[in-house]
């Protein structure tokens, strides 16, 4: 009985959001517009395009194809600013701690983020080689809620969707590992994920005996 875990990555190894933040909030400045902590839990899992079209719709602006397009490269430049600075200082609590416990009991985990900066986060914060693979936002036509991010980590995984476990943050990364046939894990408000099948407000409330007792199940 072999299972696997995906990782999605900002909210669950690292809070990238609170750069998401700065970077997007810039851009309504410019705009014109406020762009509060509030409306960017709206962005949380969301494509890097997906997010501009709902920031536009917060301030209410109609851009061009080809605004869009230059808005997009000059926040993802502002973002990395603060990406080049990140280190392993920045590992949100319990996360190395899961990554050995799972080396140790010989279970293999794959990321699995709608970021196109994924694998440079995973550098910052020393963690890239440890993944056994990266699915991420280059690597997948479809955005979550849709399941594809999760199946091709599955296969990268070698295993079943159902042998999978999905660490997630976000709503819509919740829906994506349940409609893959996944176990769905939470990670932060369970109010807010509540159709996860586990549930933890981080990393280090995870049990040393969580995966022992998913298993057998
Ligand atoms: P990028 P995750 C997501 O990461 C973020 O939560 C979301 O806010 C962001 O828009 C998305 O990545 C795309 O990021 O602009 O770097 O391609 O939670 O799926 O790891
Ligand atoms: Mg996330």
């Amino acid at each position: 009985n072999k299972i696997g875990v995906i990782f999605d990555l900002d909210g669950v190894i690292v809070d990238t959001a609170k750069y998401h933040f700065l970077a997007w909030k810039d851009l309504a400045d410019h705009l014109g517009f406020e762009f509060t902590e509030t409306h960017n839990e709206l962005l949380k899992g969301v494509s890097r395009v997906r997010s501009l079209e709902i920031l536009l719709d917060i301030g209410k602006v109609e851009l061009s194809e080809e605004k869009k397009q230059e808005f997009l490269i000059s926040k993802n430049e502002h973002y990395l600013q603060y990406i080049y600075k990140m280190g392993p200082e920045e590992i949100l609590p319990g996360a190395a701690e899961l990554l050995d416990t799972l080396d140790t009991l010989g279970i293999q985990y794959v990321l699995g983020s709608a970021s196109k900066n994924a694998p440079l986060i995973l550098k910052q914060v020393n963690l890239f080689d440890r993944f056994l693979g990266i699915v991420d936002g280059n690597s997948v036509s479809k955005a979550k809620p849709d399941p594809e991010v999760f199946l091709i980590g599955a296969e990268k995984l070698n295993l079943q969707p159902e042998h999978c476990v999905v660490f997630e943050d976000a709503i819509a990364g919740v829906e994506a590992a349940n409609r893959a046939n996944m176990i769905s894990v939470g990670v932060g408000d369970k109010k807010t994920l509540h159709e996860s099948n586990f549930n933890f407000n981080n990393l280090t409330e995870i049990p040393d005996n969580f995966f022992t007792e998913v298993i057998s199940e």
